[in-house]
C-alpha cells in the first residue's frame, strides 16, 4: 500500500519523509496550535468554524499564518483527495517556527510551519454509545486562563494529558477537568453536557473550556428542535445530581456517560434526550453541506 501524504508547507510529503526541524519552536517549546477535524462522506465537517477557531488561536499566540482560510480550506479538502479519503480524521498543525535555542519567537524565520495529516479515523466501540461510559474527576485543574487559556488549542496539552495518565491509571477512558475555581470545566478532549429536568445545560466558554465545534453545533441543533440549552456554571454536585450526562468532541461525537466518580447517573443507562440528540446530530452530519470559508 503506499505510504499516506502529509502536508508540509506547501508540498505532500511520504510520511516517512514528511519530518519537522528539532529547532522548530512547536517542538522546542510546545510554540503552536492544532485542530482536530472529521471529515464524512467527503465533506470537511465544520470547517469553517474549525478555520475560525484555528485562525484566532493563532491571532492569540501572535503566529502569523502563511496561508488565507480559503487556501488553508484547499489543504484540508486536497489533503483528503491525495490519500483517497472520505470519512477521515483530519489534523491540521501550525508551529512558530525555526528559530534557535532561546524562548524568543523574533529568532524564528517568521513564518512557522503549517502541517495537515489526513488518517482514517478509529472509531470509539459502539458499545460505549449504548451502554455509555465511566469517568472520574482528575485532580489536575485547567490551567488559569491568565496563563494559558485552554481556549486556545495550543500544542501544550500537558494538563489535558495528565489528566488522561490518571483517568487511565484508575481504569477510566475520560476525566473531568475543574477550573481554578472548582468549577467544572469540560473534559480532557472533550466537552460535558448535563440533562437537568428536561433542559441540557454545559460550561459556559467563561468556565475555562475550549469551545468545542462539536459542543456549538449540538447546542444548535438542541435548540433547533426546541430542547432548551442553557450555558451554565457547573459544580460536580450538579454532574452528581443529572439525570443524564454526555460528551462532545470531534472524535467522540457525542457520548454519553452513564457514571462520575463512581456515583451512578440517572438510571445508570444512556438517557433518552441524550440518544435523541445523538441522533439528531447524525441526521445533521448527513445532510451537512461544508459552506466555504
Ligand atoms: N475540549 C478539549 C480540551 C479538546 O481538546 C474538545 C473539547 C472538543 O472540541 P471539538 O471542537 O472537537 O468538538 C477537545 C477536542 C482526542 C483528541 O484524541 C481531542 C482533541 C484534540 C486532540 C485529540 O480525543 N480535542
Amino acid at each position: 500500500m503506499a505510504e499516506p501524504l502529509v502536508y508540509l508547507d506547501g508540498e505532500f510529503k511520504p510520511k516517512s519523509q514528511a519530518a519537522i526541524n528539532v529547532f522548530d519552536h512547536g517542538f522546542l517549546y510546545g510554540d503552536g496550535l492544532f485542530e482536530g477535524i472529521r471529515a464524512y462522506n467527503g465533506r470537511v465537517f465544520l470547517c469553517r468554524e474549525h478555520l475560525d477557531r484555528f485562525y484566532d488561536g493563532a491571532n492569540c499566540l501572535a503566529i502569523k499564518l502563511p496561508l488565507a482560510k480559503k487556501e488553508m480550506r484547499e489543504v484540508l479538502y486536497e489533503s483528503l483527495k491525495r490519500n483517497g479519503l472520505r470519512d477521515a480524521y483530519i489534523r491540521l498543525i501550525a508551529t512558530r517556527g525555526v528559530g534557535d535555542l532561546g524562548l524568543s519567537p523574533l529568532k524564528c524565520a517568521g513564518r512557522g510551519s503549517i502541517i495537515c495529516i489526513a488518517a482514517s479515523i478509529t472509531l470509539y466501540p459502539d458499545e460505549f454509545y449504548r451502554t455509555g461510559m465511566k469517568i472520574i474527576t482528575s485532580a489536575v485543574q485547567r490551567s488559569h486562563p491568565e496563563c494559558l487559556n485552554p481556549r486556545v488549542k495550543s500544542l501544550n496539552y500537558l494538563s489535558n494529558i495528565l489528566a488522561k495518565i490518571e483517568a487511565i491509571n484508575n481504569g477510566y477512558e475520560e476525566a473531568i477537568m475543574l477550573n481554578h475555581r472548582g468549577e467544572v470545566a469540560e473534559c480532557t478532549g472533550d466537552n460535558l453536557f448535563i440533562v437537568k429536568n428536561g433542559i441540557v445545560k454545559t460550561p459556559p466558554p467563561s468556565a475555562v473550556i475550549l469551545e468545542g465545534c462539536t459542543r456549538n453545533c449540538v447546542i444548535r441543533v438542541a435548540r433547533k428542535s426546541r430542547i432548551e440549552v442553557r450555558e451554565e456554571t457547573l459544580a460536580r454536585f450538579d454532574v452528581y445530581t443529572a439525570d443524564e450526562l454526555f460528551l462532545t468532541g470531534t472524535a467522540a461525537e457525542l457520548i454519553p456517560v452513564v457514571e462520575a466518580d463512581g456515583r451512578s447517573i440517572g438510571s445508570g443507562k444512556p438517557g433518552p434526550v441524550t440518544l435523541d440528540l445523538l441522533a439528531k446530530f447524525r441526521r445533521f452530519i448527513k445532510a451537512y453541506r461544508d459552506p466555504g470559508v
